[in-house]
C-alpha cells in the first residue's frame, strides 16, 4: 500500500459516514478502493440486482448493501455520498434525502483530492476518446509514463496506486464533472458542445456551463474558437487561453491552412503537417489533432515528436471505420455517432470524398431528447437516401424535403436497414450507420450496435 495516499485518504475520510451510490464499474471501483484503505461504507443502488449480494459480502465483507431502492434514510445519514455519473443526484428522491452538511463528491473529485500527478483534462460533446487515446499513446511513445482514466471506461481510483506516473489523461462526461470541485489541471479543453444529454442537464447553457468546470483553477484552457460554448468564461478561470479550430490560426493558436493547394496543421503560420500525412480523415479528426498537438504542447510535449507518433495511430473503432468489404461499397460504422454533433461531422466530413456516388445513411434509436433540426440541411443536401429506425428515427425523417419521401423509409431492425441499402447501393456508394442517437432503445450499447452492423453488412455481402 502507498503510504503517503494511505494517510491522506484516513485524514479525509476515517470516521465518516460514506454511502457509494450505484455499483456499476464506477460504483466497484470506489468501494475496491475504500477496502483497500479499511474505510468502512454502505452501497445504495436503486436497481434490483446489479451485483450479487453473496458476491459483495465475499469481496466486501461486513459492508452494507441496499438494492432495489433509493434508501432515504441511509442516504439522509451519509457524511460523504460518493455518486455514480449515471444518476442523477438531482432526482428528488435522492436530493430531498441529502443532508445540507453533506460531502457530495464523485470519484473524479476524490481523485484530485488524493493526487497530484499533473492532470491533462479532455470533455466536450464528441471526440473524447479519439483525443485522449491519442494523448495516451502519443504520451507515452515519447517515453513519458501516461495513464489514461475517466469516462472511456477506466476508473480512476482503480488507477492512483500505480506509482512514477508523469501525467494522467482524464476523459470526463458532464455527468463526471458535476460534481467535481477541487481538479487544478495543467491543461483542460472543452472540444465542442452540442445537444447531448439534455434528458438529464435540461437546457444546453446548463450542459455547457457544466463543461466549463473543467477549465476552474486550470493552468492552460485550450478552446475551440469555431465554437463559442467552449470558449472559457472568465468568471470561471484565470487560465492561460490557447485555441485551435479548423480555420487559420493567428499567434500560437492551432488552426488549418492550405500551403500549394493542400490542407496543413499550423501553429500560427508555422506548417506543421500535411492532413494527407495523418490516417484518420475528415475535418473533426484535423481538429482533434490540433487538440492533441495543443494540450500536448502545454504539458512541454515536443511537437514534431507527437506528429510523428500520430501517423500512426489507428482511429478507434465503431467511429467512422471502413468496414473491410470486396464489394466496393464504402460500408462506414460510424455506432458511436450517439447525438447530432457526432452525425454532422460524419455527413460533412466524408461526403466531399463521395464524388458523384451516392450517400446512403442509416440513422435513429433513442434521441435523450435532442433537436435534431441542426441535422436538416447534411440530410436534405448530401444524403441521397435515408433509411432510419429506433425511437426516434420518424423525427429525423420528417426533416427530409417533401420531394425526398421515396428516398426516405423507416424500418423495424439494424439488419433490414442493411439489406435495403445493399439494394440501392452500387460501387463507389457509402453506407454511413452514423445514427445521432443512443441505441439504448434496440441495443445494449453502441459497441453492441456496431457489431450487429458488421454482422449485418458481412452476411448480406456473403449472401450477394
Ligand atoms: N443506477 C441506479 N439507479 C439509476 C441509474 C443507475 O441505481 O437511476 C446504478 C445501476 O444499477 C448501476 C450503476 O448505477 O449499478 C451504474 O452506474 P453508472 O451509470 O454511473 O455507470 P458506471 O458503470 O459506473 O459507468 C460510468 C459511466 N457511465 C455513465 O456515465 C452512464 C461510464 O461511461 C464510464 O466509462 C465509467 O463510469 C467510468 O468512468 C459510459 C457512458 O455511457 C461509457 N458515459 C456517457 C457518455 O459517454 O455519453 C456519459
Ligand atoms: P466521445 O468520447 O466524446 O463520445 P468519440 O471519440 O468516441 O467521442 O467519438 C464519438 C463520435 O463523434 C464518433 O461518431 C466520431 O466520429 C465523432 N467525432 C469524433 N471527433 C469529433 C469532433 N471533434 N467533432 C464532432 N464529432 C466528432
Amino acid at each position: 500500500m502507498n503510504k503517503q495516499l494511505h494517510q491522506s485518504v484516513t485524514t479525509q475520510l476515517a470516521n465518516k459516514r460514506i454511502v457509494i451510490l450505484g455499483i456499476g464499474i464506477t460504483g466497484l471501483s470506489c468501494a475496491r478502493f475504500l477496502h483497500h484503505h479499511e474505510l468502512a461504507f454502505a452501497v445504495n443502488d436503486s436497481r434490483d440486482m446489479p451485483i450479487s449480494p453473496g458476491d459483495f459480502k465475499h469481496q466486501f465483507a461486513e459492508n452494507t448493501l441496499v438494492l432495489g431502492r433509493w434508501d432515504q434514510a441511509l442516504i439522509a445519514q451519509a457524511e460523504v455520498l460518493i455518486v455514480s455519473p449515471g444518476i442523477d443526484i438531482n432526482e428528488p428522491t435522492i436530493s430531498n434525502a441529502i443532508d445540507k452538511n453533506c460531502d457530495v463528491i464523485g470519484d473524479i473529485e476524490l481523485f484530485c483530492r488524493l493526487s497530484d500527478t499533473p492532470i491533462i483534462a479532455v470533455t466536450g460533446s464528441n471526440g473524447k476518446s479519439t483525443v485522449v487515446s491519442m494523448l495516451n499513446y502519443v504520451g507515452n511513445a515519447l517515453g513519458y509514463c501516461v495513464q489514461l482514466g475517466g469516462n472511456i471506461g477506466l476508473p480512476v481510483l482503480d488507477q492512483i496506486e500505480q506509482p512514477n506516473v508523469d501525467f494522467i489523461v482524464l476523459e470526463l462526461s458532464s455527468f463526471q464533472l458535476e460534481t467535481v470541485k477541487s481538479m487544478k489541471a495543467l491543461a483542460a479543453t472543452v472540444l465542442n458542445v452540442s445537444d447531448d444529454h439534455l434528458d438529464r442537464h435540461n437546457t444546453i447553457d446548463n450542459y455547457s456551463a457544466i463543461k466549463q468546470k473543467i477549465y476552474h483553477n486550470a493552468t492552460y484552457a485550450l478552446f475551440n474558437r469555431n465554437d463559442s460554448l467552449t470558449q472559457p468564461n472568465s468568471d470561471i478561470t484565470q487560465a492561460s487561453q490557447l485555441s485551435f479550430g479548423h480555420d487559420s490560426a493567428q499567434d500560437n493558436n492551432f488552426g488549418l491552412a492550405n500551403i500549394d493547394n493542400a490542407p496543413h496543421l499550423m501553429q500560427g503560420s508555422t506548417a506543421l503537417c500535411a492532413l494527407a500525412e495523418l490516417p484518420l480523415q475528415g475535418i473533426h479528426n484535423a481538429v482533434n489533432y490540433l487538440a492533441v498537438l495543443a494540450l500536448g504542447k502545454c504539458a512541454g510535449w515536443n511537437i514534431p515528436d507527437m506528429l510523428a507518433s500520430l501517423m500512426t495511430f489507428k482511429g478507434l473503432a465503431h467511429r467512422c471505420e471502413v468496414i473491410d468489404t470486396t464489394d466496393g461499397i464504402r460500408w462506414v460504422n460510424d455506432s458511436k455517432a450517439t447525438n447530432v454533433g457526432a452525425t454532422l461531422a460524419a455527413i460533412e466530413g466524408l461526403s466531399p470524398s463521395l464524388q458523384n456516388h451516392k450517400l446512403i445513411l442509416i440513422a435513429g434509436g433513442d434521441g435523450k431528447g435532442a433537436d435534431f433540426t441542426p441535422l436538416t440541411q447534411a440530410l436534405t443536401q448530401h444524403v441521397d437516401y435515408l433509411i432510419t429506425l429506433g425511437k426516434d428515427g420518424r423525427a429525423i425523417a420528417s426533416l427530409r424535403l417533401p420531394n425526398q419521401t421515396e428516398q426516405t423509409i423507416h424500418v423495424d431492425s439494424l439488419p433490414a436497414a442493411v439489406a435495403l441499402a445493399k439494394k440501392h447501393a452500387v460501387k463507389g456508394d457509402m453506407v454511413l450507420l452514423s445514427p445521432a442517437c443512443a441505441s439504448l432503445d434496440m441495443f445494449a450499447n453502441y459497441v453492441e450496435r456496431g457489431v450487429v452492423f458488421i454482422k449485418s453488412v458481412l452476411m448480406t455481402k456473403e449472401a450477394v
